[in-house]
């Protein structure tokens, strides 16, 4: 509750009044232009493209080094989904990095080390909104990974309905949970069983494997490789064939095959957050993630 207020505080959403106007492609009405522009400019780590002609919204991530997820940058994006889910106009979601190299670095590692219970509470629901928001959206969701993308950049990833990676064998993807001596929760355990099945899953969290993008297109961790150069053009031309399937029929269809695992979360989420707080504040764990940061800094020198 505390982060949707906080979402809607920031975001000003209880005063949306979007200015409506006819749009000529679907019979929809769209959000004016001037709406947009006032959109792209809210936000610094997202910065969100829509094309009203094609209803097609493109989120670029843009918080150096590594769009790492924190609390702020967590918030912004879910507010960038909420206003586009709230738009009719806005039919399809392109998910991207603006950042080199790196699609995302996954959660922030220093909002879950020397933070206070409370503090990592927040961060939790945050986490858990963002999944929800994405995984059970009406609109088409691709991820253009242009980029590595390790644990909760992987989750973000395949939250999508459709994945589409750089083709660079330096670039890796997936959750790597373990290797920082902590777990993957349940529910990123069920997005991935949900995209690779329960035997690739369970080697892949255990072994908290990052797959080079040939392998993770070999367990179906992404369904397309292409050049770095063509991440984004693809997806758009992929987003095209998405959206020429009857929306209701495809919107009716995604909620049928995803709301066992959204219900799952929706019924255990503060459940979810208590033993989040629990895990994460202990000793050892902390010991871990500090570790962790050495060998991220070392590695860097
Ligand atoms: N959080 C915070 N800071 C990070 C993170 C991160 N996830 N990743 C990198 N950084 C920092 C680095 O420490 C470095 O900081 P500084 O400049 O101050 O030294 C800076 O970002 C740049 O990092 P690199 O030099 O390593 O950048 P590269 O371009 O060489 O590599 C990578 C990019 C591949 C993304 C690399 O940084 C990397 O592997 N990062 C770690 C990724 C990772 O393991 N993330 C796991 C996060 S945990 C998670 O997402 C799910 C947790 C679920 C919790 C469940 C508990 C119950």
């Amino acid at each position: 509750m505390a982060l949707r207020a906080a979402l809607r505080a920031k975001s000003g959403l209880s005063g949306f009044l979007p200015q409506l106007s006819p749009c000529s492609s679907h019979g929809r009405v769209c959000v004016s232009p001037i709406l947009i522009a006032q959109r792209r400019n809210s936000s610094t780590k997202i910065k969100v493209d829509f094309d009203q002609n094609t209803g097609v919204a493109v989120m670029h991530m843009q918080s150096p080094p590594v769009n790492s997820l924190s609390l702020d940058f967590l918030t912004e994006l879910c507010i960038g989904v909420e206003k586009l889910e709230m738009d009719k106009g806005c039919r399809g979601l392109i998910i991207t990095s603006n950042q080199p190299k790196v699609f995302s670095a996954g959660l922030d590692i220093l909002e879950m080390y020397g933070k206070s219970p409370e503090r990592c509470g927040e961060f939790w629901k945050a986490v858990q909104e963002m999944w929800l928001k994405i995984y059970s959206s009406n609109m088409v969701t691709i991820a253009a990974i242009n980029g590595s993308s390790p644990a909760g950049g992987c989750l973000l990833a395949i939250t999508c309905d459709y994945r589409i990676m750089a083709d660079n064998p330096r670039f890796t993807i997936g959750l790597n949970e373990t290797q920082l001596g902590i777990v993957a929760p349940f529910w990123f355990k069920d997005t991935m069983v949900n995209t690779v099945g329960h035997r690739n899953t369970e080697m892949a969290l255990e072994l908290g494997l990052l797959y080079s993008p040939s392998e993770a297109l070999k367990i179906g961790l992404v369904d397309q490789l292409v050049p770095e150069d063509q991440v984004l053009t693809t997806a758009m031309q992929t987003m095209t064939k998405w959206l020429a399937i009857p929306e209701h029929a495809r919107q009716i269809t995604k909620s049928m095959m995803r709301k066992p695992t959204v219900d799952k979360l929706t019924s255990n989420r503060e459940a979810d957050v208590q033993n989040f707080v629990s895990f994460i504040t202990k000793d050892s764990i902390q010991k871990s993630l500090c570790m962790y940061l050495e060998m991220l800094k070392r590695k860097k020198a």
